[in-house]
């Protein structure tokens, strides 16, 4: 038998190749020294921080699926995963921000749109000098977006696309705007179009007072009659596969990401019990503590092994979405137990800022509910075991 890291229970380390832990160490020196320095700051004073993209940028962190040709790194959906899980080590806002637009803005314009559109955005959006939003989400229909209103009227030279979306990250900064539209020119089928900052009719204004997720600027996308050519189209896809084609990417990154939110309140736990005396002894002398932290290894350790498996099968085409599901509803709510536990581990100074563990806490509230929410996700694996869809 060999030895036992703690940190590593099922030796993760060892089934990485070379390249995957270069990239990922590299991803956790720029998480280290460039965002969590700033991170709390961001947090407090919801900060609006563009810079943020081209600094990923140069990072290499954008598109890191997309191929080299356009500014990506070429590189597998492992890799994504633990760079994802680097970031949102840090906060989940910043992974937000690399996840939107790495598979929901770069994806989308390398996997259904033409030549002019890969060659017009992907080196920028790479770049992080151009700023991607995505557009599903209405007023009136989130865990349904089949319900939505926005649509695209045909002109003789393009479209006009009029409605409202809602709950958009980046909106407010973006340049780029990914949107999905009802088109009347194609039997009322689901449509998505790439739109550019200052169109007329076009604006995103942001969504003040929110209290989660805030080093992540949040906005609307209000479009009032926007006339858009016949170029803005996204030519390669209709129907619902084309949104959810990008939902699959980002929601197996964030399966990854939430592991690192996890493994930072685990970590900060398991050094506070350390550290802290009651009782003339260690807070992680007592059984309740170590029980908390065993249950927080086992969840993780589980949780970060799957998403490798996940991964692996993401790079050799075999995923489903259903495993998505799985991974994103199950990484999700464990790791939202696990923040809250290490919360209450680190007993009053656990609502301080200084000690992370509530703001992950309070930031993996939304990545619960955002990509499919927790019930939403159950739905569809129960659909899938029973044959029998109990949404509606
Ligand atoms: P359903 O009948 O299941 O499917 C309709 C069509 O879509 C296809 N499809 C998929 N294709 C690829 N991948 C998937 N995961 C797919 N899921 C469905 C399906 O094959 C079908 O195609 P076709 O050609 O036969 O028409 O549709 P439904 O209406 O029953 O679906 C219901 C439900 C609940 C599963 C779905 O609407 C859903 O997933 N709702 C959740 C909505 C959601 O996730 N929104 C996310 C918005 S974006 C976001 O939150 C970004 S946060 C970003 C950040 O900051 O990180
Ligand atoms: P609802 O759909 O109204 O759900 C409310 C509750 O009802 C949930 O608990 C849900 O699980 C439950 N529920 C819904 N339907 C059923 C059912 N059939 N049976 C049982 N329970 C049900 N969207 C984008 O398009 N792009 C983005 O970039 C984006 N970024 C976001 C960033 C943030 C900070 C947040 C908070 C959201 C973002 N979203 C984005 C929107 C997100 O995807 C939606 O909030 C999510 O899909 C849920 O939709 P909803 O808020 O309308 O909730």
């Amino acid at each position: 038998l060999g030895p036992f890291d703690w940190a590593d229970p099922l030796r993760l380390e060892d089934q990485l190749t070379e390249d995957e832990r270069m990239l990922r160490d590299a991803a956790r020196t720029f998480a280290t020294d460039v965002l969590q320095p700033k991170v709390t700051d961001a947090y407090q004073n919801a900060t609006i921080d563009p810079s943020v993209f081209a600094q990923m940028g140069q990072a290499g962190l954008l598109g890191i699926t997309i191929p080299e040709e356009y500014g990506g790194l070429g590189a597998g959906y492992v890799t994504y995963g633990l760079v994802a899980r680097e970031i949102e080590r840090v906060d989940s806002g910043y992974r937000s921000m690399m996840s939107v637009q790495s598979s929901l803005v770069m994806y989308p314009i390398h996997a259904y749109g033409s030549d002019a559109q890969r060659a017009k955005y992907l080196p920028g959006l790479a770049a992080g000098t151009l700023i991607g939003c995505f557009g599903l989400t209405e007023p009136d229909a989130g865990s349904d977006p089949a319900g939505m209103k926005t649509t695209a009227r045909k002109t003789d030279d393009g479209y006009v696309l009029s409605g409202s979306k809602m709950w958009i990250s980046n909106a407010p900064i973006a340049d780029v705007f990914v949107v999905w539209a009802k088109s009347e020119a194609h039997d009322g089928k689901i449509r998505g179009f790439v739109l550019d900052k200052g169109m007329p009719g076009l604006s995103a204004p942001k969504i003040g007072n929110k209290l989660s997720l805030r080093a992540s600027v949040t906005g609307e996308i209000v479009m009032d009659n926007v006339h858009v050519g016949e170029d803005a189209l996204l030519p390669g896809v209709q129907g619902f596969k084309g949104p959810f084609g990008c939902l699959n990417r980002a929601r197996y990154g964030i399966a990854w990401g939430v592991m690192g939110a996890a493994e930072a309140c685990w970590h900060a736990a398991r050094q506070y019990g350390l550290d802290r005396k009651q009782f003339g002894k260690p807070l992680a002398q007592t059984q309740l503590f170590q029980k908390k932290l065993a249950d927080m290894q086992t969840e993780i350790a589980i949780g970060t092994q799957s998403a490798l498996q996940l991964g692996r099968l993401m790079e050799n085409g075999t995923a489903a979405p259903e495993m998505i599901s799985l991974m994103k509803r199950n990484n999700c709510g464990k790791a939202l137990d696990i923040a809250r536990a290490a919360r209450d581990m680190h007993g009053g100074n656990g609502i301080s800022a200084e000690f992370q563990v509530m703001r992950h806490m309070v930031n993996l509230e939304t990545v619960n509910t955002y990509e499919g929410t927790h019930d939403v996700h159950a739905l569809i694996l129960g659909r899938a075991q029973t044959g029998l869809q109990a949404f509606f």
